[in-house]
């Protein structure tokens, strides 16, 4: 009788979810297009449920031919709006998009945002995951 010995080999794979899985969006909408306005802009809140820091990179719309992320600055007493490269939505914590701060900026509108229309909007993260919402066009003062 010989002797088994067994040996086992156990891998543990660190599995992490996509990002786009870790992220809520809340309150997601966009501005009612004043009419000559070439741009349009969306706003919510995003929420990230997990335990590293989350990007949103970019997005996408239908109704536009480009989408950008902005922020808006003091400088010399003016406010002024400002490409960024990536939001974060720090871990465990909640980034809000509002009127006077971050934004998506929907660049060359191919039509006007029209009060309770719906589009769906394609959020991109940092590991190039997206998230697709959909979201209402309200107007800015409500
Ligand atoms: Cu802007």
């Amino acid at each position: 009788m010989g002797k088994l010995l067994t040996v086992v080999f156990i891998v543990l794979l660190a599995v992490s979810n996509p990002v786009s899985a870790e992220i809520e969006v809340e309150d997601l909408w966009l501005r009612e297009s004043i009419p000559g306005q070439p741009n349009g802009a969306g706003f919510g809140v995003l929420r990230n449920s997990s335990d590293v820091d989350i990007f949103l990179v970019g997005a996408s719309i239908d109704i536009a031919h480009d989408v950008e992320i902005h922020q808006h600055v003091m400088e010399s007493g003016q406010m002024r709006m400002e490409q960024i490269e990536a939001l974060m939505v720090p871990a465990n914590e909640s980034v809000r998009m509002q009127p006077g701060g971050y934004h998506l900026m929907l660049m060359n509108l191919k039509s006007p945002l029209i009060k309770d229309e719906w589009h769906d909007v394609t959020l991109i993260f940092n590991d190039g995951t997206t998230l697709e919402v959909s979201v209402p066009v309200r107007p800015l003062v409500r």
